[in-house]
């Protein structure tokens, strides 16, 4: 139900499979892999694969270029009616490829202006892209938050790429830690609404999620989404944090439950491919591959 929502933010997650839960039994989001790039290491990632920090790692998409994403798009709209979001999710980070990011959604809404858009990132370079987000009416973005404290973040995250250069450690983390809140704030002063992901590794970011969520609860995000370490040797190695376990469900689950009485967690993530196609926790995608599409049209 609508619950304690304001009618437009309402309007905006009634249709969302993953800021309602309810939503989700009926409506359905495909993700588009049209940004291969990153700016960051995370030593969860192992970059033959898809961004770990929205998309299931360990899995290989489709790379699709814009003018490909957009026929993609309508070829699945036009074949599943409850398709209500487009969401770009890597197989990089989404502003690390801003070109082809932007050019997808601006051709997106020239054809199918009814899809609403959604995109997940980083968060480096967000605070450069708030203004274009909010004219292209990009109502929902997701931004991956492991930690609010650098020293912690120097053990996640080797070395980010900003302002033409290399920084590493302690350093690295305060600059990523910055951009990320600063954009976070921005977007919700926009209105715009913000859900926050948060990667669970036991013994370096499991407790320190607490504080993370505080300080994302306090800047206005919508949603809290902690998803657990995916680190099976069949999701491909996990680069600096070999040896680490993810958590168990039981770890997962009291970890959200004591972040519950700050803000609405999200419980029902399926830790989607970057191609996902479909309702949450299916997956479509090899009806849609660009041969199958070329033969829609
Ligand atoms: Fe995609 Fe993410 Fe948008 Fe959803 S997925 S960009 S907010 S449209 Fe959803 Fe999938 Fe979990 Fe992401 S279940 S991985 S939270
Ligand atoms: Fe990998 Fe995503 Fe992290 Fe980039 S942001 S290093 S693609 S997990």
């Amino acid at each position: 139900g609508q619950g304690d929502l304001p009618p437009e933010i309402w309007e905006k997650v009634k249709n969302h499979p993953c800021y309602s839960e309810q939503a989700h039994h009926h409506f359905a989001r495909m993700h588009v892999a049209v940004a291969p790039a990153c700016n960051i290491q995370c030593n969860y990632c192992n970059r033959k694969y898809d961004c770990a920090n929205e998309s299931r790692p360990g899995v290989v998409s489709e790379k699709l270029t814009p003018e490909q994403a957009a026929r993609k798009v309508i070829a699945v709209a036009s074949t599943i009616p409850q398709m209500t979001v487009l969401g770009i999710a890597g197989p990089g980070d989404a502003l690390a490829n801003p070109a082809k990011t932007f050019k997808t959604f601006e051709l997106v809404t020239a054809t199918a202006p009814d899809i609403k858009l959604c995109l997940s990132t980083n968060g480096l370079m967000l605070p450069d892209y708030v203004e274009q987000i909010a004219a292209m009416n990009v109502d929902h973005v997701t931004i991956t938050i492991n930690m609010i404290d650098p020293e912690i973040g120097a053990q996640i995250y080797p070395w980010i790429f900003y302002n033409h250069r290399r920084f590493t450690g302690v350093e690295a983390s305060k600059i990523l830690s910055e951009r990320q809140l600063l954009g976070l704030e921005m977007l919700t002063a926009r209105g715009i609404l913000v859900k926050v992901n948060s990667v669970m590794i036991p013994g370096i970011n499991d407790r320190h999620l607490i504080e993370v969520n505080k300080a994302v609860k306090s800047r206005g995000a919508f949603l809290h989404n902690i998803m657990p370490l995916i680190s099976e040797p069949e999701h491909g190695t996990v680069f600096g944090l070999e040896g680490r376990r993810g958590p168990s469900a039981q770890e997962l689950k009291a970890l959200q439950d004591d972040c519950e009485g700050e803000m609405n967690m999200m419980r029902h993530c399926r830790q989607c491919r970057a191609d996902a196609v479909g309702l949450l926790g299916e997956d479509r995608s090899a009806e849609f591959t660009t041969d199958k599409v070329m033969e829609m049209e």
